[in-house]
């Protein structure tokens, strides 16, 4: 695993905009904002993208999405949400640290781009 930005914000050594931390994950606002609500919730344990994910990692995938439902409560997203997950260079991701998109308070298209 290299280092990514999102290591540094999880050590504090770069500021973010933290809405939600605890032990296990942590969840900031983007810096380039797809929406008026758009959260990164990312584990502390770094695992580059799901296509690198294992079973070991069952409970902390799971817990991820738990706080990202817990956090669009706790940003008033009554009338929905969108969860995104890039993974890879086809998927877009370009930060390879595992991060789950939450997107909100605006109606979403379909199909994604
Ligand atoms: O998404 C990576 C996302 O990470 C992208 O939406 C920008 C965001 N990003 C990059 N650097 C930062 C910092 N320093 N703070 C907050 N957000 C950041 P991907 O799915 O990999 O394309």
């Amino acid at each position: 695993m290299t280092e990514t930005i999102f290591s540094k914000i999880i050590r504090k050594e770069i500021p973010a905009d933290i809405v939600y931390e605890d032990d296990l994950v942590m969840a900031f606002r983007d810096v380039n904002p797809q929406a008026p609500v758009h959260i990164l919730i990312i584990p502390k344990r770094p695992i580059v993208s799901m296509a690198d994910a294992t079973p070991e990692d069952t409970e902390l995938l799971g817990y991820l999405l738990l706080t990202v439902a817990r956090v669009a409560a706790q940003e008033g997203l009554k009338e929905g949400y969108r969860i995104v997950i890039n993974t890879g260079k086809d998927g877009g991701q370009t930060v390879f640290h595992l991060h789950l998109h939450l997107l909100g308070q605006r109606m979403m298209t379909w199909p994604p781009g």
